[in-house]
């Protein structure tokens, strides 16, 4: 495998569609696309980024299609490439690849064109890693912050501290170059307020990924309670369908029953659980487990409580078992006027009161809901941390960035030089500017197939 030889691969989703995209790249792609193409203008030259209409050959039949020449560099991967833009489905577009694989290309590997694109500098590693979380984004949330890191938005922010790191080695090179100028101190106190910029901006970054984990995720929220509380009934009216099984049954819920919400953008992953009772039931036990589980690894719980009941000990018990949880307390049925007694309640939990059956307060619950899982700071339109290997960077750059500040002042100066430039190295995987081959690969590899 060349770096630049010939690749080929479906570049729209598998299935029926009215037009299908076949992607060529590398060296020679007009020269094979020439040879299964017949325009039907015969002053045709291909011109770059025009589309010419045409038959394309698929052996036995032919098919009316475009193709569009992007001359290297102003292409997506940089180099040459060829898009066959022919009639959608299975079979149109894997033919036309299967004459492209005869007349000399290769299938292409997943992510291949966007580590091609990374390779001829088309964009940074972080950019390209954008795309793909664009590609694969399922709410707009997820959509907003994949654009932010396609557009450069971290790349130019990690670009920023590394130019900052490289200012700090130019100027201790220059004070031990020459020495007898005296600078020391002074060389010092502008380094120590680099660095504590470098360390803050890292931070900043960091504190948003969880922001950024929720976003491309969602959140996950447990609806817990007691059995016949109205979980399910507010289940099924968040979502507005009827998602889970409603009866006035005690113990009706069994199994977790989820459905997803969108809110403001974010994904809301619903998981309506077993009513906690005593039980000697073996199925509805092992549903109780699960509804235990399911709180323990929620972001948010909503603990529904029957309001026209009295609080027992099993009420007391859900509320111990929440405790320390992001939880809202939501009293249900509040369409009816008996209402008990729930002193027990007040403290520092959020409580409202709903009615699932007429879907009174339900908006304010999806606000309430909103504002818990993101505690109130949902930051919009500015760049959120994601994916989790730029967090896991971020973090090693942060440790080291905090070491480097703490013992900046005990430090050579050709050891604070040499700990600089490893900061710039370990921003540079987010970046790419640093990685090596393995880790460049071990990213792309993740990426579909034609992209
Ligand atoms: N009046 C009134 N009745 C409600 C409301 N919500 C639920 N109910 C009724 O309460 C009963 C139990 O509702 P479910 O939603 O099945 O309760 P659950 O908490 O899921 O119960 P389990 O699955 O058994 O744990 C049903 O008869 C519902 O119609 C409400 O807001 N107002
Ligand atoms: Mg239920």
């Amino acid at each position: 495998m060349s770096e630049n030889d010939l690749i080929v691969a479906i570049a729209t989703p598998y299935g029926k569609s009215g037009v299908g995209i076949v992607r060529l790249s590398g060296e020679g792609c007009l020269t094979l696309a020439k040879k299964m193409f017949r325009p039907f203008d015969k002053k045709c030259d291909f011109t770059p980024n025009k589309m010419y209409l045409g038959e394309i050959d698929l052996g036995d039949v032919k098919d009316k299609g475009f193709v569009v020449f992007f001359q290297s560099p102003h292409s997506f991967t940089g180099e040459d490439i060829v898009e066959f833009q022919c009639h959608g489905g299975i079979m149109v577009t894997q033919k036309i690849v299967d004459m492209c694989l005869t007349k000399g290309a290769r299938m292409a590997e997943p992510g291949e064109f966007s580590k091609r694109a990374f390779l001829n500098g088309k964009m940074s590693l972080d950019e390209a890693e954008g795309v793909a979380d664009l590609i694969n984004a399922e709410s707009e949330s997820e959509m907003r912050c994949s654009t932010a890191l396609a557009r450069g938005e971290l790349n130019k922010t990690v670009t920023d501290i590394q130019d900052k790191l490289s200012d700090i080695v130019c100027e201790m090179q220059a004070y031990m170059d020459y020495p007898e100028e005296h600078i020391e101190e002074k060389t010092r106190s502008e380094i120590k307020a680099i660095l504590e910029e470098i360390c803050q901006q890292i931070d900043n970054l960091l504190a948003t990924s969880k922001q950024g984990k929720l976003c491309k995720f969602g959140v996950d929220v447990a609806i817990v309670g007691k059995t016949n509380a109205g979980k399910s009934s507010l289940l099924n009216r968040l979502l507005g369908t009827e998602q889970a099984i409603v009866t006035d049954i005690e113990g009706t819920t069994r199994d977790v029953v989820s459905g997803v919400m969108e809110y403001n953008g974010v994904k809301f992953n619903l998981l309506d659980t077993a009513g906690l009772r005593e039980t000697k039931d073996i199925i509805e036990n092992i549903g109780i487990d699960k509804s235990k589980q399911t709180i323990e690894q929620s972001d948010v719980v909503l603990l529904v409580i029957d309001r026209t009941r009295q609080m027992d000990k099993q009420d007391e018990e859900n509320l111990c078992l929440t405790q320390g949880k992001n939880r809202i307390i939501v009293l249900n049925k509040s369409d009816q006027k008996n209402c008990a007694t729930l002193d027990k309640l007040i403290g520092k939990d959020k409580v409202i009161s709903v009615s699932a059956k007429t879907g009174e307060n339900i908006d304010q619950l999806k606000k309430e809901l909103f504002d818990k899982a993101f505690d109130g700071n949902f930051v919009n339109n500015s760049l959120v941390i994601t994916n989790s290997r730029h967090e896991q960077v971020l973090r090693e750059a942060s440790e080291i960035a905090h070491k480097l500040l703490s013992s900046g002042d005990d430090l050579f100066f050709d050891c604070l030089t040499l700990e600089s430039q490893y900061l710039w190295e370990k921003l540079g995987e987010i970046t790419g500017v640093s990685a090596n081959d393995v880790l460049i690969s071990k990213i792309f590899s993740k990426f579909c197939l034609g992209k």
